[in-house]
C-alpha cells in the first residue's frame, strides 16, 4: 500500500466554529499536522480569531495568541523575541492571518517583521475578502469579483494584490503558494518552512470561504483546485527572492473557476475572455522567472 504522507495527529479539534466546508479550517488543520505540537500561533482579528472559539475553550491543541487586526507581525516578533530569552528555539511561532490581515491593515506590520528577517512563519489564509464582517472587498480579492462593497457597478475592477511577489520583493529566506486542495504541497511546504528556521518564511493559502464565494460547501476542494489548474492560483516557491520554482502546470480555462463560483456569475463573456488575458499575462511573467 503507498505510505501516506500526511501526519496523522490531529491538533484541530471538532466542535471548532468554521462553516462547512470552510477553507480557512482545512488549511490550520494541515498547517499544524507540519508543523507540530511546538508551535505557538499569532492571530489577527479575522474568522480565525472567532474558529479558535471562546476564551477558555479552543479547538486548537497548541497555544494561541489573540491580537489586533493590524499587528500579527510585531506580536509575533515579541514571541520570538521571549521564546530566544528563554533559550527556546525549538518553538516554531506561526502567524496566521487572513487576506485583510496580510495585504491591507497587516501590511506594515508584516513588512517590518520580514525586512528585520524575524524567525517566524507568517501565513495569509486567503479567501479574498473580510469574511468576518460580511464580505467586503480586500485587496486580495480579485478582478471580476461581485462583494458586499464593491463600488461602481458591483463588482471589482482592479486586480488582485501580488502579495507573494511583494514578500519576495523582500528577499527572505522562503516564499511560496499552496492550496486547501494539495495537501501534500502544502504539508512539504509547511515542513520546508519549518525547517528554514534562519529568518522569515511566508506561505500563501488560498482558502475557500464557501458562503463568500457562494459555493456549496461540498465544493470547497474542487474551487480551490480548479484556481490551481486554470493558473489563477499558481503553485510556486521562491527563495531568498530570487530563485523559483514551479510545482504544477495547469491547462484549464477560467471559465470552468468562474462559471461554478456565485461571486461571479454577473460576469459577461467578454468579462470572462478579459480574466482569462489578464490570468495569461500573469502566467507568462511568471515562466519567465522559473530557472
Ligand atoms: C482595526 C479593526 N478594524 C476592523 C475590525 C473588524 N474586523 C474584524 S475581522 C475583519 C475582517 C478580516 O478579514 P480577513 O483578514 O480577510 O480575514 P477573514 O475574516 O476573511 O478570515 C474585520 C474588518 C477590527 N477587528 N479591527
Ligand atoms: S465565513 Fe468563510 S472563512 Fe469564515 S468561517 Fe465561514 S467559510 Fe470560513
Ligand atoms: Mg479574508
Amino acid at each position: 500500500m503507498e505510505q501516506l504522507t500526511i501526519p496523522r495527529e490531529e491538533y484541530l479539534n471538532p466542535g471548532h466554529l468554521g462553516c462547512p466546508g470552510c477553507g480557512a479550517t482545512i488549511a490550520m488543520k494541515l498547517a499544524l499536522k507540519a508543523l507540530g505540537d511546538k508551535t505557538i500561533v499569532v492571530i489577527p482579528a479575522s474568522c480565525w480569531g472567532i474558529l479558535a472559539g471562546p476564551y477558555p475553550n479552543s479547538s486548537l491543541n497548541v497555544p494561541i495568541l489573540h491580537t489586533a487586526f493590524a499587528t500579527a507581525g510585531a506580536a509575533a516578533s515579541g514571541i520570538r523575541a521571549a521564546l530566544d530569552m528563554q533559550g527556546d528555539t525549538e518553538t516554531t511561532v506561526l502567524s496566521w492571518a487572513g487576506d485583510g490581515g496580510t495585504f491591507d491593515i497587516g501590511f506594515q506590520s508584516l513588512s517590518g517583521a520580514v525586512e528585520r528577517n524575524e524567525n517566524c512563519i507568517f501565513v495569509c489564509y486567503d479567501n479574498e475578502a473580510y469574511m468576518n464582517t460580511g464580505v467586503q472587498r480586500s485587496s486580495a480579492t480579485p478582478f471580476g469579483t461581485q462583494t458586499t462593497t464593491t463600488p461602481g457597478q458591483g463588482w471589482k475592477k482592479t486586480r488582485k494584490k501580488n502579495i507573494i511577489e511583494s514578500l519576495a520583493a523582500h528577499r527572505i529566506p522562503y516564499a511560496a503558494t499552496t492550496s486547501i486542495a494539495f495537501p501534500e504541497d502544502l504539508i512539504r511546504k509547511f515542513q520546508k518552512a519549518k525547517q528554514l528556521t534562519g529568518g522569515s518564511r511566508f506561505l500563501h493559502v488560498l482558502a475557500t470561504c464557501p458562503p463568500g464565494w457562494r459555493v456549496a460547501s461540498e465544493l470547497s476542494v474542487k474551487v480551490a483546485r480548479l484556481a490551481v489548474q486554470t493558473n489563477i492560483f499558481p503553485l510556486y516557491e521562491v527563495e531568498d527572492g530570487i530563485n523559483y520554482s514551479l510545482n504544477y502546470e495547469g491547462n484549464r480555462k477560467v471559465k470552468d473557476y468562474l462559471e461554478i463560483q456565485g461571486r461571479f456569475k454577473h460576469l459577461t463573456e467578454e468579462d470572462t475572455n478579459k480574466i482569462q488575458r489578464l490570468v495569461d499575462e500573469d502566467w507568462k511573467l511568471l515562466l519567465k522567472k522559473i530557472v
